[in-house]
């Protein structure tokens, strides 16, 4: 038989609606486009031929519509993996779990996620302006030590080889990115890459303002990294944790990057918002 979610393990608001993301599941299109800033979501309807649905709860806005016909969602989670995982765990609630039942459904339902986001390079190679895909993502937070996942040869073997040069007292989660969404993404104008999500912008990604990271040469120790030709490219908050909840739910999840600053040569881009629009539109002509 299969269990019943209790009302405190899953909660619903009176509306029918789902906790956190505030939604209901037809107002959900199977194709997600997910952003970290609220602000973004807009930006990418604005394209849409119609929107039908605006919901907005904390800093997860959802507008859900058409783009040329295809039915699509848009939706903020905010910053960090901690939001990425209450962000999944809902989302596979609402296709994936009968709200009124409290029960699994028994036909599993794959949604496709593609987060369009900021990040810094550590490669001086791949300059601010440039777009990246992740292949892998390697969470640097403790996301993983709360959850229990089966691990590639290579996953487990990156995860061990930055554990080793951070010098870090856990496993650094690593996991991949959906080779179907990569292929369909990843054309010519998109780097191919490897992302580093860490639990904060600045000390954990090497930036020294008033407090001095503990491991100030973070970016040099990551970017050594090279296991058979595998090295990390980008530094950024969430991919690690979409990919780790992604794949223990079965989704297919992609990570698109807009490369807003190089980290090595030190520079910024002029128009952030001019890189990101060109993410934007590459991911609304190829989703
Ligand atoms: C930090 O400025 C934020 O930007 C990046 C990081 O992952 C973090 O969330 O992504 P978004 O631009 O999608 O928020
Ligand atoms: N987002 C990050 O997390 N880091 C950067 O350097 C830029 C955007």
């Amino acid at each position: 038989m299969t269990k019943v979610i209790p009302a405190s393990e899953l909660i619903i608001n009176p509306d029918g609606s789902i906790y956190h993301l505030n939604l209901k599941p037809e107002y959900l299109a199977s194709t997600v486009i997910t952003v970290g800033d609220p602000e973004r979501v807009p930006k990418i309807s604005q394209y849409f031929d119609e929107v039908e649905v605006k919901i907005t709860k904390r800093e997860f806005v959802t507008h859900t519509g058409t783009y040329k016909g295809k039915r699509l969602s848009v939706m903020s989670t905010g910053m960090g993996t901690d939001n990425i995982e209450i962000f999944m765990t809902e989302l596979d609630a609402l296709v994936n779990i009968d709200l009124q039942t409290r029960k699994v459904k028994p036909d599993h339902t794959a949604l496709k996620i593609v987060r369009v986001g900021t990040s810094g390079s550590m490669r001086k190679e791949i300059p601010a302006g440039a777009l990246v895909a992740s292949n892998f993502a390697v969470g640097l937070d403790t996301l993983m030590q709360y959850y229990a996942a089966d691990y590639s040869q290579k996953e487990l073997a990156v995860g061990l080889a930055v554990q080793q040069s951070l010098g870090l007292g856990f496993l650094p989660y690593c996991f991949e990115g959906s080779k179907a969404l990569i292929e369909r993404l990843c054309t010519q104008e998109i780097v191919l890459g490897n992302t580093a999500t860490c639990p904060g912008f600045f000390g954990p990604q090497g930036r020294e303002v008033r407090l001095k990271p503990a491991i100030p040469d973070i970016i040099e120790r990551l970017a050594a990294i090279d296991l058979d030709g595998f090295q990390l490219t980008n530094f950024e908050m969430e991919t690690a944790g979409y990919y780790a909840m992604g794949k223990m739910l079965g989704h297919e999840v992609l990570s698109l990057n807009a490369i807003v600053a190089n980290r090595i040569t030190q520079e910024f881009v002029d128009d952030p918002s001019a890189v990101v629009d060109r993410l934007i539109h590459h991911t609304l002509e190829n989703i």
